[in-house]
């Protein structure tokens, strides 16, 4: 039997939203302060996807400045009705819901419409276009009375398309099946007459879990599938290569099946750096409801592949070179919380010009900076860069990015007497820590990380000489030490109150397993 491997999006895409038209597949993750925001990836096979645009692609649409790397925008739904794409966002500060937005589009690759702020509290938001051509919204949010029903609940009102305004009564839906715990990422799906309501409980961690719940009526009563948890890995053991499963969406293929994107984590020894992950699921529905993973109730590395696709290997596994040769960095790259086409643009002989910008990478503004997923484990990511530093002020280099708080740099540039040098940086909660410094004989280098299980290593090759200049444990990059939704991405930068750098390539390179 055909298999693929999972995750289909590896590295940094959580809390995964899909909806099909045609034979078409799109697929939005959260992306946080990263700007342009919300990807939005294509698909003919749920296995093989494309990056085609970002829903926030303009900064009149959203304001990331000043919010932390986890803020910002947080867990998507993407829907289709008669022609129209609509995606409705948390913008959150402070780890809370702030405001939600509605957006619309033609064409998935956008261009989108500026924003709707829906006068919505909570998070998670969703929509859900029922045959009679209502569409109903739906959202998690603290519950009223929690010593009673538990911490959180799910609430919808109906979406009026024409004025693009929540309309009518709060439903209040259904507190979750564990109670004891957040519900949170709702759903809802009709099949065969009946209304189900997908939720995620347990928080996005080791306890994550996908809850049930399902009506006649759209606005309910609802009542729990007594099944759930429908799909959890809570219960697995640290074996399990896969955790903290939940926050699901599904989708119906033209083959007649059903599939589920769920997030989930790679860990390795208790710690993951890659963040939260998309994988790929069955699922079978039944009259007691779906079930996830019929034949082992377990999200796994390797699956049997969609009805109606032959097996195929990731491209994302591939090793990635890019020369920079297109008006824009790919969509792959982003940098945080507004553009940067100012700052970092390709260059039209090929390559990447990196305009110094004062705004370090700890700050909460727009620094000189892109970036990409970190996706494997093993991997090496490279670069060539030449730069040459007036004052030791300036630099520009490779680094590993967690958040503005915790990140290591390997930088170019000078000592206090002028000389070139390579200087690796380690820096947590403020406090940056100068791991080592080697002069060079040319400002025109090769930076190199290489990552493993245990640690990332910086090299440096100045001429024909390769210098390694240390390691720092793969920990020190983890969501539990850096806290916070995000997975760890590869970015080029430069800080400074002047000059330029030039980046020929960067490579990025998984390492066979
Ligand atoms: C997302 C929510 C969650 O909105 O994390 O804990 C938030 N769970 O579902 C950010 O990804």
């Amino acid at each position: 039997m055909p298999t693929f491997a999972n995750p289909v999006l590896a590295g940094h895409h959580p809390d995964p939203s899909i909806c099909r038209v045609g034979e078409d597949y799109y697929l939005v993750t959260s992306s946080f302060a990263y700007y342009p925001g919300l990807p939005v990836l294509h698909s003919r096979d749920l296995v093989t996807w494309r990056p085609v645009g970002h829903v926030v692609h303009r900064p009149s649409q959203v304001s990331l400045t000043g919010l932390d790397v986890s803020d910002g925008l947080w867990a998507a739904t993407i829907r289709h009705h008669e022609g129209t794409f609509y995606v409705v966002v948390t913008l959150a500060k402070g780890r809370q819901g702030s405001v939600t937005l509605l957006c619309t589009a033609d064409d998935p690759a956008g261009p989108w419409s500026d924003p709707v702020t829906l006068e919505a509290e909570g998070i998670d938001p969703s929509l859900f276009f029922d045959d009679d051509g209502r569409c109903w919204f739906t959202a998690c949010r603290d519950a009223a009375e929690p010593a009673v029903t538990g911490p959180g609940e799910l609430w919808m009102r109906e979406l009026d398309l024409g004025t693009m305004a929540l309309t009518g009564p709060t439903h209040i839906l259904w507190y979750g099946a564990m109670r004891g715990a957040w519900v949170e990422a709702p759903h809802v799906y009709k099949r065969d007459g009946v209304y189900h309501l997908l939720a995620a409980e347990g928080g996005t961690e080791h306890h994550h879990a996908v809850t049930a719940a399902r009506a006649e009526t759209v606005t309910g009563p609802y009542t729990t599938d007594p099944r759930s948890p429908l799909l959890t890995h809570r219960h697995r053991g640290a074996a399990e290569p896969v955790h903290n499963v939940g926050h699901v969406d599904l989708v119906d293929t033209p083959a007649g099946e059903t599939w589920a994107v769920a997030l989930g984590i790679r860990p390795v020894d208790g710690t993951h750096t890659l963040g939260r992950e998309t994988f790929l699921v069955p699922v079978e529905w039944t009259p007691r409801g779906p079930v996830f993973a019929p034949d082992t109730g377990r999200v796994r590395l390797t699956e049997r592949v969609p009805a109606g696709i032959t097996g195929r290997g990731r491209h994302q596994d591939d090793t990635v070179r890019d020369d920079f040769t297109t008006p824009r960095p790919a969509p792959e790259w982003a940098g945080l919380r507004g553009p940067v086409d100012d700052l970092v643009a390709p260059h039209p002989g090929g390559g990447l010009t990196i305009r110094l910008s004062p705004e370090p990478l700890t700050s909460t503004g727009t620094p000189a900076f892109i970036a990409r997923r970190q996706q494997h484990v093993r991997m090496r990511a490279s670069t060539r860069l030449r730069f040459r530093a007036t004052e030791p002020t300036q630099e520009a280099g490779l680094t590993v990015f967690q958040n503005q708080r915790q990140h290591a740099t390997l930088a170019l540039t000078v000592d206090a007497a002028g000389t070139p040098q390579v200087v690796l940086t380690a820096r947590e909660a403020g406090a940056a820590t100068r791991l080592a410094a080697v002069p060079i004989t040319d400002v025109d280098v090769v930076l190199a990380v290489d990552s493993d299980e245990s640690a990332y290593t910086f090299h440096v090759q100045d001429g024909a000489t390769w210098t390694t200049l240390g390691s720092i444990e793969r920990p020190f990059f983890s969501t539990e030490r850096a806290g916070g939704f995000v997975g760890v991405h590869l970015g080029l930068y430069g800080t400074g109150n002047a000059g330029e750098a030039h980046v020929s390539w960067f490579e990025y390179s998984p390492a066979q397993p």
